[in-house]
């Protein structure tokens, strides 16, 4: 079956992190029926595909982000029945319903990897196992090998200890995945999204990892075995691939990724090649130059998702915006990154401006990472001070703090204390409030997500950047056969001053309703707008 419309493109995604995001029998900890519960909230906003972060059985190091069992739902978060609950209920609402898919590794307590430890012929090379160590280092910090004394070898893991990689060179492991791909499938699931899909191409040997020389030999054997006669939808989180090698992937229907991540706005607040824990100011140009290449990349070949954050990444308002405006610039970074060509991703509680959090101390924080990376800068002697920093602006949990619906105990998330801490801030940054206030953040990304419907240009349109050198404002125009848009954002908390070069258009969104475009008055700090271009 061809897809003969790419509904993937016009597609609102919705990403949930279903610890976080509803509790519905009173343990702290989000789940299945909870996000049942609040399906008709993510319809009214405009969603298309809900994106669930894992809920296999898992230990939970990760988060979920370590599988045990690919095929049982983790009773914390509910049952198979419950998730074919959830899967029928979104299709009744006319949306759909994709998982993660983490197959560059699993927990090192699935049953392949206890089989593997234990020399079973079948299962000894679903791992990677050496007799020596080389010198490569782990995601999360430490080295990427660990010996294991029952095996008496050592077995490669990119991120945690407890996150064994899979060997991808053993064809008897990937058709048990195949295998396991199409169970879901076949159970009507509308596709995945491919956790850190580019590293299953890697060669150990080469210690080339993110960008390895395997990844298009994988992913057309997936594609041939699963994906070929389904219309579902992919989205690849490729961390490591260039844009190009992005593009040209997305762009070859063998490849079976309709979408990825492309990763390469995101080390943009990184001091360049010491890692994502070393801050740098985020500068504009750079931010310019990269958002060109990769919408004039894609626009010739490919398809890119949008998203600005995750739950892996720090909240965008807190990262790209001001806390002395938030709602401005909320509803400046949903313009900028939603006003582009590719599929929009939002992330639970962008929607409604929620912010990064800043713990009091360490042990409030709950990511494998950040406690381990805690651990690492401490050891190398930096001050707790500065290690904070970098967790307070970097950590993970800044995004994965409980879903703010209201401004009851504990925000309307659960009514027992959460697995995480709450934002304090719930009491005016909630769902409940946004839902009911014209001028919310949440409103204002509604609306912005029907123009998207209402206008092809955002699908189609080609990309140009207004005003290149300007260091304050990224503006960009979007052409399709006669419709032009410009949208303008300004990224500072300064007004600024703005020349409009158009004297007919009509503005068709803005975060500042009292301003008028006049000649000489200044852009207000963190203004954004849709301009439909008349002349
Ligand atoms: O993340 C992969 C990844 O490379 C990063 O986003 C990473 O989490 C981050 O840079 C660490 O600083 C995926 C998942 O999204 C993440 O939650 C998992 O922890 C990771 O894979 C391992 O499965
Ligand atoms: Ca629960």
């Amino acid at each position: 079956m061809e897809k003969k419309i790419e509904w993937f493109k016009t597609a609102h995604v919705y990403q949930i992190y279903p610890l976080s995001f509803k509790d519905s029998n009173h343990d702290g900890i989000g789940d299945i029926n909870g996000i049942i519960s609040k399906l008709d909230y993510m319809k009214d906003l405009g969603i298309d595909v809900i994106w669930l972060s894992p809920v296999y059985q898992s230990p939970m190091h990760d988060n979920g982000y370590d599988i045990s069992d690919y095929l049982k739902i983790n009773p914390m978060f509910g049952t198979l029945e419950d998730m074919k609950n959830l899967l029928n209920q979104t299709h009744q609402k006319q949306m759909k319903l994709i998982m993660d898919l983490v197959i560059n590794h699993t927990s090192d307590e699935h049953e392949w990897f206890k089989k593997s430890v234990a020399g079973d012929p079948k299962y000894k090379d679903y791992y990677i196992w050496r007799k020596e160590k080389t010198d490569v280092d782990s995601i999360f910090g430490g080295s990427a090998w660990t010996y294991h004394k029952q095996a008496k070898a050592y077995y490669f893991h990119l991120f945690a200890e407890s996150q064994p990689d899979l060997n991808w060179d053993n064809q008897a492991m990937r058709k048990e995945i195949y295998d396991m791909i199409n169970t879901w499938l076949d159970m009507g699931i509308d596709g995945f999204r491919l956790d850190v899909i580019d590293l299953i191409g890697k060669d150990i040997e080469k210690k080339i990892f993110s960008d390895g020389p395997y990844l298009e030999k994988y992913l057309e054997e997936m594609y041939h075995n699963c994906f070929e006669y389904r219309d579902i939808m992919t989205v690849g989180e490729t961390p490591g691939l260039s844009i190009e090698r992005s593009a040209t992937l997305t762009a070859d229907p063998k490849m079976g990724l309709d979408m990825v991540f492309q990763f390469s706005h995101i080390g943009l607040d990184e001091i360049p090649g010491q890692g994502k824990w070393a801050l740098k100011k985020l500068d504009l140009l750079e931010l310019k130059e990269t958002f060109n290449r990769v919408q004039y990349t894609f626009y010739q070949k490919g398809w890119n998702a949008l998203f600005l954050a995750n739950h892996d990444q720090p909240r965008a308002l807190t990262r790209y915006g001001s806390l002395k405006y938030p709602k401005r610039s909320a509803k400046m970074l949903m313009t900028f990154i939603y006003g582009m060509q590719g599929t929009p991703f939002v992330y639970q509680g962008e929607e409604i401006g929620m912010t990064g959090i800043k713990f009091k101390d360490i042990d409030s924080y709950k990511d494998i990472e950040t406690k381990q990376i805690y651990d690492i800068l401490k050891n190398q002697g930096k001050s707790i001070d500065d290690i904070m920093t970098s967790i307070d602006a970097k950590g993970r949990d800044n995004s994965r703090t409980p879903f703010q619906w209201d401004d009851s105990e504990y925000a309307g998330f659960s009514d027992v204390k959460p697995w995480i801490d709450v934002n304090p801030n719930y009491k005016y940054i909630n769902a409940e409030q946004s839902i009911n206030d014209k001028s919310s953040v949440y409103t204002y990304t509604k609306t912005l997500l029907t123009l998207r419907k209402r206008y092809d240009v955002f699908t189609y349109g080609d990309f140009e950047i207004y005003q290149y050198e300007n260091t304050k404002h990224f503006s960009y125009y979007r052409t399709y056969k006669n419709t032009k848009l410009l949208i303008i954002c300004s990224f500072t908390e300064e007004a600024i001053p703005f020349d409009l070069p158009h004297k007919h258009y009509e503005i068709l969104l803005s975060n500042d309703e009292n301003y008028k475009f006049k000649k000489n008055k200044m852009l207000p700090p963190y203004f954004s707008c849709i301009l439909k271009i008349g002349d």
